[in-house]
């Protein structure tokens, strides 16, 4: 046997050293923008995002409403690959339709109308917002707006939700858990809005309030976006039925695809990749590896990307279940340098992804320093209110679903592909709950933020930067413990995700 002479490590076991900050290197300057696919030394990759987020291949995590979301802030979402090839093609396709609305006519709505049925209208849609135009029509006179998710609009009408959804619309929705009628009725009269009432009681829409002389459509940019664009959307498949899968995905719009599975050095992912360059013009990564030469054989496959991380995830069990791993840390400063090596050599930079095992924001600044073009994630996504699962109160919290695709729950045996027969013999993941943490972007936000504030710290104004110039240290068990707060009497203690 071979032995590595160093232990592996954990993003924990590291820290960044600042280096000179510049005036104009501050956090509104850093630029995120980062590549997903491969490109030659001078030219641009097909495939870039604006942050280096994307969110896991997990039935837990990425749906289409997931990925619209994360679409819109700048990131992708790999819709999960563990539903028949139907199901998924669908749900890629909810994302590549998806249009800001202008669906229903004010005639469509009737006092008849429940709320429930404005909400399957949009989960018919893909909508997760509906315009009521006056005549159906995307080019008619914009007379109010159902969101999907925020139908719970606040009381004070002037609040931060309304005022980011509603107000460029001047119109609202009210539904059962939002504010009465009589409570509307003042609002409506407070702000001068025009009311027409639908209907009230349990389960209904109480009102829709809107504004008819407001011409919205021709000032509110969601009203004018769409066409010919589309969000972004990629899409988790296997080395099993990737004949039957990928020309459904392909067809459905989806921008780039990824093998997933546990362990990524292996024949079955070479010939996935062949097939799919041979039969479709489509990106593909692979992974998941550890090592330089995993990652050199995915590249000499074919791979655009390549995805690093084996037992790190939060519901992973692989590493006490068949004791096969490595620390995320160890894996992506190797596979780094092999990266970087290749690159010198060919002048063909591939991208690398960081998945699984990030617990702290400061573990996405890390990985990004350690080489990492982008991160998938799942808990963190688990937690938001766009994934798919429910959300429940387990004691005096909130908490959400989460399950790996190794569960019992997910049986997702193909992921684990070693070439013998089909089902799932043993389980690499539980099924858990992660707290609750509200609206994705909300968080995303804040992350963004402090990733933007270490950069600056950093002296790097983009990825590349960071990468090339950030310096690493390890730290020793005992400093650990004087990075948080220590020796003081904590006032309160919280009970959140991050
Ligand atoms: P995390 O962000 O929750 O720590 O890790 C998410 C990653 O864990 C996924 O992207 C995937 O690579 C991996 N995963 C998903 N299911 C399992 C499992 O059931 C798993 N073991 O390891």
């Amino acid at each position: 046997a071979y032995y590595y002479p160093e232990p592996s490590r954990t993003f924990s076991e590291f820290l960044l050293i600042p280096n000179l900050t510049t005036k104009d290197c501050t956090p509104a300057n850093v630029d995120l923008k980062t590549p997903i696919t491969k490109f030659k030394k001078g030219e641009q990759p097909d495939i870039s995002l604006n942050i280096p987020f994307s969110s896991a291949v997990m039935q837990s995590v990425s749906d289409h409403q997931m990925a619209i979301a994360l679409a819109r802030c700048g990131g992708i979402s790999f819709i999960f690959g563990s539903q028949s090839p139907e199901d998924q093609a669908d749900m890629v396709r909810k994302v590549k339709e998806y249009k800001s609305g202008f669906v229903v006519s004010r005639s469509n709505l009737t006092p008849d109308h429940t709320l429930k049925d404005v909400l399957e209208l949009k989960e018919d849609t893909g909508h997760s917002t509906i315009a009521v135009t006056d005549d159906g029509s995307p080019t008619g006179k914009l007379l109010g707006i159902v969101t999907g998710r925020d139908y719970r609009i606040s009381r004070d009408p002037l609040d931060k939700r309304v005022s980011e959804f509603m107000t460029p619309f001047s119109s609202l929705i009210v539904g059962k858990s939002g504010i009465n009628l009589p409570e509307a009725n003042d609002m409506i009269w407070e702000h001068k809005l025009n009311c027409l009432p639908i209907v009230d009681g349990e389960q209904r829409l109480d009102s829709l309030v809107f504004r008819k002389d407001y011409d919205a459509h021709k000032e509110n940019p969601l009203a004018l976006m769409d066409g010919n664009k589309s969000y972004i959307v990629g899409a988790g498949i296997n080395t099993k039925d990737y004949e039957e899968r990928v020309p459904l995905l392909v067809e459905a719009g989806a921008d780039i695809l990824v093998i997933d599975a546990s362990d990524g050095y292996t024949e079955w992912q070479r010939d996935t990749i062949a097939y799919v360059k041979e039969n479709f013009n489509v990106k593909i990564g692979a992974g998941n590896v550890v090592d330089k030469e995993g990652f050199l054989y995915l590249v000499e496959s074919g791979a655009d990307f390549v995805k690093v991380g084996i037992g790190g995830g939060s519901i992973c069990i692989t590493r006490e279940q068949k004791g096969i791993g490595r620390g995320q840390a160890s894996s992506l400063i190797e596979v780094a340098e092999a990266r970087e090596q290749y690159y010198k050599e060919t002048g063909i930079y591939v991208p690398i992804c960081s998945d699984g095992g990030i617990v702290h924001d400061y573990h996405i600044t890390l990985s990004l320093a350690m080489g990492a073009d982008f991160v998938m994630m799942g808990r963190y996504f688990a937690r938001f209110d766009e994934s798919p699962t429910k959300k429940l109160k387990v004691g005096n919290n909130f908490v959400k679903e989460f399950w790996g695709e190794g569960s019992n729950r997910a049986r997702n045996w193909q992921r684990y592909d070693t070439g013998g027969k089909s089902g799932l013999i043993f389980e690499e993941g539980v099924d858990s709950y992660v707290p609750y943490a509200g609206s994705l972007k909300e968080n995303l936000d804040k992350t963004i933020s402090k990733i933007k504030s270490t950069m600056s710290n950093c002296g790097a104004k983009s990825i590349d930067e960071l990468q090339q110039n950030a310096r690493i240290t390890l730290v020793s068990s005992t400093s650990l413990v004087e990075g948080g707060a220590h020796d003081v009497i904590m006032k309160e203690t919280s009970f959140s995700g991050e």
